[in-house]
């Protein structure tokens, strides 16, 4: 099979929260060599560079529901851009954020050719939230929302699409840290959630098997992984600006990983929050490449 051409996108990106650090996020996820870790398994990988982010003062003293929102539309508007350029060209989108605010711009780009995608979201959070429900105003608890085209106008039409993903196209896994909205709304629309409970019940293995099933049986033309490192424990991944307790470990992640390989289901992944200045040694960016060396199919023997 012929292996595929892998872009790397760098989006250096702290607006959608109030931690400073995770900027640093593609320079850790570099450091740990994701590149050569991908060309070892016969990719073909060009790294794009990094999507400029202007770096401003920000104002810790603000008091909205929307935090830094035009630095959060500047950044996922060029990101969406950079995706449909690199789907253009046959390439596989490889994100590395940032905060998870960039991934309105990673749905927004990939919208534009993938017409009914599925989105696996492997995260502690659910993302849902929007100004109304949000308990903190960070954009980075609104982009699965903003995805299925609920909050703020301007976020919701970014690359001029609207709503992009449907409610029951998407797949929440590892959710241990939910807000009373976005409950709600999970309620509502009948997404679909594995939260830690479901994890520990079914086992890793059923889980990923059952979401398999359940996105063919919705006929998605293309299934986008958004992998949030505080899915993980903190245990395994520290570095991350918004721990949660309880956590999946790093063996079912690998088993994760390499279940969605064999299906060869996923079309575009990203990894988001490495804090670098949260972590220690560098744990989690290794942590994250480890994890894509599963997605790309390393095995042992
Ligand atoms: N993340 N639900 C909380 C909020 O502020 O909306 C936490 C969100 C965390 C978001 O980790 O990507
Ligand atoms: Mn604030
Ligand atoms: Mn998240
Ligand atoms: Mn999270």
């Amino acid at each position: 099979m012929e292996k595929r051409k892998i872009s790397i996108i760098g989006v250096p990106s702290d607006y959608g929260q109030h931690r400073r650090g995770v900027d640093m996020g593609p320079s850790a996820i570099r450091y740990a060599d994701v590149s050569e870790r991908l060309e070892s398994l016969g990719y073909h990988v060009k790294d794009e560079g990094d999507i400029l982010v202007k770096k401003e003062i920000k104002n810790s003293q603000s008091n909205t529901n929307l935090e830094n929102l035009n630095e959060v539309l500047e950044v996922c508007t060029q990101l969406s851009i950079k995706i449909e350029e690199v789907l253009d060209q046959g390439r596989f989108p490889l994100i590395l954020g940032g905060d998870h605010s960039i991934a309105i711009g990673t749905l927004a780009g990939l919208t534009k050719k993938y017409t009914n995608l599925g989105v696996i979201w492997y995260d502690a959070h659910a993302d849902l939230n929007t100004p109304d429900t949000s308990p903190s105003g960070n954009i980075h608890g609104m982009p699965l929302a903003v995805g299925m085209g609920l909050g703020d106008e301007r976020l919701v039409q970014l690359g001029g699409l609207g709503a992009k993903i449907k409610p029951e196209n998407i797949i929440i896994i590892g959710a241990r840290s939910v807000d009373p909205g976005e409950r709600n709304l999970i309620k509502e629309k009948g997404i679909r959630v594995y939260t830690m409970h479901e994890i520990d019940r079914l086992g890793m293995t059923r889980v990923i098997e059952n979401s398999i099933a359940y996105l063919k049986e919705r006929q998605v033309d293309g299934v986008h992984l958004s992998l949030d490192l505080d899915a993980l424990d903190p245990l395994y991944t520290p570095g991350v600006g918004t721990p949660v307790p309880g956590g999946i470990t790093y063996r079912e992640s690998h088993l994760a990983m390499e279940l969605l390989e064999e299906e060869q289901m996923i079309t575009s992944a990203e990894f988001v929050e490495v804090n670098p200045i949260l972590d220690e040694r560098n744990k989690t960016a290794d942590t994250a490449v480890a994890l894509m060396g599963s997605l790309f199919g390393e095995k042992l023997v």
